[in-house]
C-alpha cells in the first residue's frame, strides 16, 4: 500500500500547521465532522492506517475496534492517559507523544501560577479594573524567595520547574515514593504528606492515569496547612477536586493555582467564587513556539512511521 496518501483519522481540531501538513500529504478524515460515525466506520474504517489525536481528545475503544488496519497513533501532547494504551498495546499498535518540546512552556505556566496566587495578581487586576484602587489599599501577598517549592513528579518538566523556582531563591524539595534520585541536589521526601507539611507551594506535575488518581487527597491538602498553596499543571484526575474545594472552604489551605480540572472544560462553581484561587484553561503548553514544535513533532512521527516505521518519540 502506498504511504503517500495514507488515510488518516484526525480525532479533533488540531494546530493549523499540523492540519496543513496533514492535508498536503494524506487523505484526512476529521472525526468531529463525520455526522454518522457508525455508518462512516462501515464504509471507511478499514482504510484508516493512522490516527492523529491529543492528550486531551484521547481515543475510544469502540472506534479503534472498527479500524482493522490501524498501524499507528500519534498524539499531540506529552500526557497519554486519555489514550487506550493497554488496548493499543494488545493490538501491537505503537503510540507517539510530544515530550521535551513543552518542558519550558509548562514550567513557565507553573511559575506563573505560583506568582499569580502568592502575589494575588489576578485579584489585583480585578481590583484595578473595578475602580477599587482609589478607595483603599490592596492586601499584601507573599514572597516566593525563601519559601519551599515541593514538587510532586520530578520528571523532565518537574526538573525544569525546579531550576526556575530555584532562580527565585526558593528551596526545592520533591516527592518520590521510594529511593531518592541519585543525581539531583533537591531534598527528597518518600512521604507525600510530610512534603505537603513542609512545602509552601506544592506543585503537581506527575502523569495522569490510574497510578496517580486522587494522589492529592484530603489528608495531603490538610497537611499543606492554612498558608500552603497547591499548583496543578498535571491532570485534574491527580487531585481530589471535592476534597480541594472542602479544604479551601474550611481554610485548611491557603489557595490554589489550577490549570487542569477533573471534568474539563467544566470548572466547579465553588472555585469560581474564590479569590485565593487562580484558574486557567489548560494552557500549560499553550505558547506559539511550543505548540508549533509539538505540531512539527506529531507530523514528523506520523511521516517517519508511514515512510519506514520510525517513530521518533514512541511511548509504547
Ligand atoms: C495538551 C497536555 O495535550 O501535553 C500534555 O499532556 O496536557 C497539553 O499539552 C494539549 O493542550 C493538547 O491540545
Amino acid at each position: 500500500m502506498s504511504d503517500t496518501r495514507a488515510d488518516v483519522l484526525v480525532w479533533g481540531p488540531m494546530h493549523a500547521a499540523l492540519t496543513a501538513n496533514l492535508a498536503r500529504d494524506y487523505t484526512v478524515h476529521n472525526r468531529w465532522e463525520i455526522a454518522d460515525l457508525d455508518h462512516w466506520l462501515d464504509q471507511h474504517g478499514e482504510n484508516i492506517q493512522a490516527i492523529v489525536t491529543s492528550g486531551v481528545y484521547g481515543t475510544e475503544i469502540a472506534v479503534l475496534e472498527r479500524l482493522p488496519h490501524l498501524r499507528v497513533v500519534t498524539s499531540f501532547g506529552v500526557g497519554y492517559d486519555a489514550l487506550d494504551m493497554a488496548y493499543l498495546a494488545d493490538r501491537g499498535i505503537p503510540v507517539s507523544n510530544t515530550p521535551d518540546v513543552l518542558n519550558n512552556a509548562v514550567a513557565e505556566t507553573a511559575l506563573g501560577l505560583m506568582l499569580a496566587v502568592s502575589r494575588k495578581i489576578s485579584l489585583a487586576d480585578r481590583f484595578v479594573r473595578a475602580g477599587e484602587w482609589p478607595k483603599g489599599k490592596f492586601p499584601l501577598g507573599s514572597d516566593l524567595a525563601g519559601k519551599t517549592c515541593g514538587i510532586v513528579g520530578l520528571g523532565k518538566i518537574g526538573k525544569t520547574i525546579a531550576t526556575r523556582a530555584a532562580a527565585f531563591d526558593m528551596k526545592i524539595a520533591y516527592y518520590r515514593r521510594n529511593q531518592p534520585y541519585p543525581d539531583v541536589p533537591y531534598t527528597h521526601y518518600a512521604d507525600l504528606e510530610a512534603l505537603a507539611r513542609d512545602a509552601d507551594h506544592l506543585v503537581i506535575i506527575v502523569p495522569g492515569g490510574a497510578d496517580t488518581e486522587r494522589l492529592i487527597n484530603a489528608q495531603v491538602l490538610k497537611a499543606l496547612g492554612p498558608k500552603g498553596l497547591l499548583i496543578n499543571v498535571a491532570r485534574g484526575s491527580v487531585v481530589d477536586e471535592k476534597a480541594l474545594i472542602a479544604a479551601l472552604q474550611a481554610g485548611e489551605m491557603g489557595g490554589a493555582g489550577l490549570d487542569v480540572f477533573e471534568d474539563e472544560p467544566n470548572v466547579p462553581d465553588e472555585l469560581l467564587s474564590m479569590d485565593n484561587v487562580v484558574l486557567t484553561p489548560h494552557i500549560g503548553s499553550g505558547t506559539f513556539e511550543t505548540r508549533q514544535a509539538m505540531a512539527d513533532l506529531v507530523f514528523a512521527n506520523l511521516q517517519g512511521f508511514l515512510k519506514d516505521g520510525t517513530l521518533i518519540t514512541r511511548v509504547a
